[in-house]
């Protein structure tokens, strides 16, 4: 007796149109998967990054204006809270206003003011954090999309030598999610 292969039960065994289907239809699911998952995966990303921009805005604000109260002899708070004045002394070897003083002369002042162009607290997009280094300097953009903490003011004179400080910034202004980093601390001057 002589053994000869199945040909025909080999072609049989072949991929029939429904494997095949089977197969396109899973490879789908595994490419939509893989899509979906680079889809979230760049958001997450992207999210991460604008975090760490808007924590690095705030910090920065925020430490600016704690070095620069810790200079001042004095400062006020005005516009409700919305803005500080320091009063700088430039020159600790000079009594420029003559009273006994070298420490205490208004040589400059310098301002930090949020704005809000519209007055509507809601619109983040116009409600800004600037500084003027000097009363006569053009306004420099600290932050943007700038709200209050709760119904604090963003200035508050806690004494004489101390101002608190309160604000967020909040993302939103591109296709990232909603973010927000608050801002609550305290300014003390040294003079
Ligand atoms: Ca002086
Ligand atoms: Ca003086
Ligand atoms: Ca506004």
């Amino acid at each position: 007796m002589t053994l000869r292969p199945d040909f025909r039960r080999a072609g049989a065994s072949a991929f029939s149109l429904v494997e095949l289907m089977v197969s396109a239809t899973i490879v789908s699911f595994v490419t939509v998967g893989f899509l979906t998952y680079m889809r979230y995966a760049g958001i997450s990303a992207l999210n991460v990054t604008n975090q760490a921009v808007y924590n690095q805005q705030a910090g920065n604000a925020a430490t600016l204006i704690v070095q620069r109260t810790r200079l001042c002899h004095s400062f006020s708070v005005q516009n409700s809270g919305g803005t500080l004045v320091i009063d700088i002394d430039d020159d600790p070897t000079t009594d420029s206003d003559g009273d006994g003083n070298l420490y205490n002369d208004p040589d400059h002042q310098e301002t930090f003011q949020f704005s809000d162009a519209d007055s509507d607290p809601a619109t983040l997009t116009d409600n800004t954090l600037s500084y003027k280094p000097t009363a006569t300097a053009t306004a420099q953009l600290l932050a943007r999309r700038i709200s209050r903490i709760g119904g604090a003011n963003y200035f508050a004179a806690t004494s004489t030598k101390t101002v608190s400080l309160s604000f967020a910034v909040s993302g939103g202004d591109n296709s990232a999610r909603g973010q927000r980093v608050e801002i609550i601390s305290s300014a003390s001057r040294l003079n």
